[in-house]
């Protein structure tokens, strides 16, 4: 089992397929595939922290950050490293093994790029794994985050190709898959994932995870995000409530479909139950976001995350470092 072929050729009507088995046997083989790569009572914790917020040109349809939303988030100027050193020692200090910056950017600008790169050095330094999402990048500016020692980048498809037009006009789906391939390419590990909640259809759900499981090589994490509810964007209007089940079986179809990336149940914590949450860990869930704040929006308290992990037995370490990924052809 642990030799099991990872794939990059699936199409829509295995993934449908496998996306309808009865849930107890989509959980089983989502929870065999995940045993094969992962210690499957082991969660990897992250810690994010917002180093510049709001004012973004981009008009995401979901986010708080975009200047075309009036949703009462005030735009500040990018932070100074001092004091990102300082969140991400307390992000340490707290458990967390990786800390990530992101940035309310379309693309950073190249007078950032010294910042940004001492960033990444310092929170290095600190011993914890660093990440960046600070929108789209030139293969130059994937060179130098490489350079400074940037393990992660995240920059999420977000959605369906299909569905992706109705909630952004500012940017394209082959945009963002420009970036996570200049990103591939650099050597740095790519993180990229989606939402759910936002009005989509389950087909779009199932062909978000299609097209990252068809990328040349799997992200090497993917992000599975609740839509955490904000006041004044046009999301607000089609969101629908997701079925936890449903929930669980996407987790379980990413786990089934990319079984050597950690799969992250990243916002909307706050929104899930204990069960909930355990149920995807079950279906292959094994990477959180920890601290009471995402960038915007609030996550579940340090307390209650460790009350959770200590109830199931299951603790906090690193997932395997080594990303299976790396062997896909
Ligand atoms: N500006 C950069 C970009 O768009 O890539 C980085 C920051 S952006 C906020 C990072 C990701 O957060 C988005 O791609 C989206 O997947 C997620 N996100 C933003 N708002 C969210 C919300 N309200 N609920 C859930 N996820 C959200
Ligand atoms: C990801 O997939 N989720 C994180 C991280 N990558 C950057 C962001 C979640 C943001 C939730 C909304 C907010 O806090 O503004
Ligand atoms: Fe800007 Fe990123 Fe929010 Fe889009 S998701 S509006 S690019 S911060």
């Amino acid at each position: 089992m642990t030799g099991a072929k990872i794939r990059t050729d699936w199409t829509m009507e295995e993934a449908r397929a496998i996306h309808a088995l009865p849930f107890p046997d989509l959980v089983h083989r989502a929870q065999t595939l995940h045993r094969a790569h992962f210690d499957p009572a082991a969660i990897e914790t992250a810690s994010l922290l917002s180093i510049k917020t709001g004012g973004c040109p981009e008009d995401c349809g979901y986010c708080s950050q975009s200047a075309h939303h009036e949703t009462g988030v005030k735009a500040t100027k990018l932070m100074e490293t001092d004091a990102v050193l300082a969140a991400a020692r307390r992000a340490r200090d707290a458990g967390a093994q990786r800390f990530c910056m992101g940035a309310a950017w379309r693309s950073p600008k190249d007078r950032d790029m010294d910042k940004l790169c001492d960033m990444v050095q310092g929170v290095s330094e600190l011993g914890l794994e660093t990440c960046m999402t600070l929108g789209m990048l030139k293969p130059a500016q994937v060179a130098r985050m490489k350079e400074a020692g940037l393990d992660f980048y995240n920059h999420n498809i977000d959605t369906s190709p299909d569905h992706y037009r109705k909630i952004a006009t500012t940017r394209t789906m082959e945009d963002r898959l420009e970036t996570v391939d200049h990103v591939r390419k650099g050597g740095i590990r790519v993180c990229c994932g989606g939402i759910v909640g936002m009005g989509e259809t389950e087909e779009d759900r199932i062909a978000m995870l299609v097209t990252l499981a068809t990328l040349p090589a799997h992200p090497d994490s993917v992000p599975v995000n609740l839509w955490n509810e904000i006041d004044g964007v046009p999301v607000q209007k089609t969101a629908r409530p997701v079925d936890p089940f449903a929930l669980v079986r996407l987790v379980a179809l990413a786990r089934i479909l990319m079984p050597a990336s950690v799969v992250r149940l990243s916002a909307g914590r706050t929104e899930m139950s204990d069960e909930l949450q355990a149920l995807c860990f079950l279906a292959g869930a094994n990477s959180i976001f920890v601290g009471d704040q995402l960038l915007t929006t609030g996550n579940p308290a340090a307390w209650r995350d460790r009350d959770l992990l200590e109830r199931l037995g299951m603790h906090v370490a690193p997932t395997s470092p080594q990303t299976a990924n790396l062997a896909v052809g």
